[in-house]
């Protein structure tokens, strides 16, 4: 049709100014559907960000948020063309808490991704102003607790189990019923579910241990780890749990050093030091991950609501099977722990 119109006036039949008004009429048709075809592309392409509220390494918790959310990505591109696939940046933010927020606040203001994925309980008090001014950004926040926001979906693991577990062996395992857990710092998870449930969970097998609670300052200084443990064993503590990130090398080199033992944390730590840590409690944070990014690609997330997930939903884990857990613990001992995971398998409350 165009070609025969463009013959038309060459052979003069069609007149200048209808030749001018169909010129611009074909501008703008071809400028629209340009213009529609973008915004569709852009709008169909996923970018997700990870925000990593710390540094990955000694971190096993921000190690696998970031291997979940990566293999679950992967997954969705294989097979899809590059203007489908999902782009993933991952921003490790480091340590200093006092620049997360900013940090948050450039990716948001990018528009570039839809859904920022990051753990931590202190997220959701500071991605909330964040989405009064950026309202399209959707926040993904494990180990954290937030319902009722739009933009934020929420889940965390059952950590009452997971530190009664812990303090549970540690009472078993402890020959002079002192325990101590050594934190990076006070927050709310800390005091009101890890510290009390790891005292409980020892108390219940030993009712004679007490736990010294000792704090570090940050996420990772291992020699500040280190002095504190020598500390602890000084005043004759023999069983430590570190929940501080990267200072807990310093934990495991003085417990190493001093012949104490270790009660490790979020995974499975046994090669880290066979001979001095005696067990992991896992959560399953890589496949939470791994599923959490899944469902937003398929667009199933459920917005403004929070789960918690423990021993019976498959996301919290005593390890028994470690040939360093069977080596470093007696079988009786090992018998009274599967017989507790056993029965928080079958419903029983820690809480209780
Ligand atoms: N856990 C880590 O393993 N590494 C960290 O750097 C880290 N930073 C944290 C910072 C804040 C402000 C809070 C509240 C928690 C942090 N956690 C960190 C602890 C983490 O959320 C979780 O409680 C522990 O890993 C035990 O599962």
């Amino acid at each position: 049709k165009y070609f025969n119109i463009i013959v038309l006036y060459k052979t003069k039949l069609l007149g200048r100014k209808k030749m001018k008004k169909f010129v611009k009429n074909l501008l703008i048709i071809m400028a629209t559907t340009l213009l529609f075809s973008c915004a569709k592309q852009s709008n169909s392409q996923k970018s997700i960000a990870v925000f990593v509220p710390g540094i990955m390494d000694d971190s096993p918790t921000y190690a696998k948020l970031a291997n979940g959310v990566k293999q679950a990505v992967e997954e969705y591109n294989a097979n899809k063309d590059e203007n489908s696939k999902c782009n993933l940046f991952i921003m490790e933010a480091g340590t200093n808490q006092a620049e997360w927020s900013d940090k948050i606040i450039s990716l948001a203001s990018t528009g570039k991704y839809q859904v920022i994925i990051s753990s931590n309980p202190s997220l959701p008090d500071l991605v909330e102003p964040i989405i009064q001014q950026f309202p399209a950004q959707k926040f993904i926040l494990l180990d954290a607790e937030k319902e009722g926001n739009n933009n934020i979906n929420t889940v965390c693991y059952n950590q009452y189990e997971q530190a009664y577990l812990t303090g549970y062996i540690a009472g078993l395992m402890t020959k002079s019923n002192k325990l101590a857990l050594i934190a990076a710092q006070e927050y709310p998870v800390m005091n009101n579910v890890l510290l009390p449930y790891f005292e409980k969970g020892a108390q219940d097998a030993n009712s004679a241990t007490t736990v010294d609670f000792r704090i570090v300052g940050n996420w990772y200084d291992a020699t500040k780890g280190a002095e504190l443990t020598d500390a602890v064993i000084k005043n004759g503590v023999d069983v430590i749990l570190p929940i501080c990130g990267g200072a807990a090398a310093g934990v495991i080199s003085s417990a190493k050093n001093n012949n104490a033992k270790i009660t490790w944390f979020d995974d499975s730590g046994f090669s880290r030091a066979p001979d001095t840590i005696i067990s992991s409690t896992t959560n399953a944070q890589d496949k939470m991950a791994y599923e959490k990014t899944l469902e937003y690609l398929e667009g199933k997330t459920p917005w403004g609501t929070h789960k918690m997930v423990g021993v019976k939903e498959g996301f919290v884990d005593f390890v028994q099977d470690d040939e360093n857990y069977i080596k470093n613990v007696p079988a009786e001992i090992r018998e009274k722990m599967a017989a507790l995971v056993e029965e928080i398998h079958k419903g029983k409350d820690v809480r209780n």
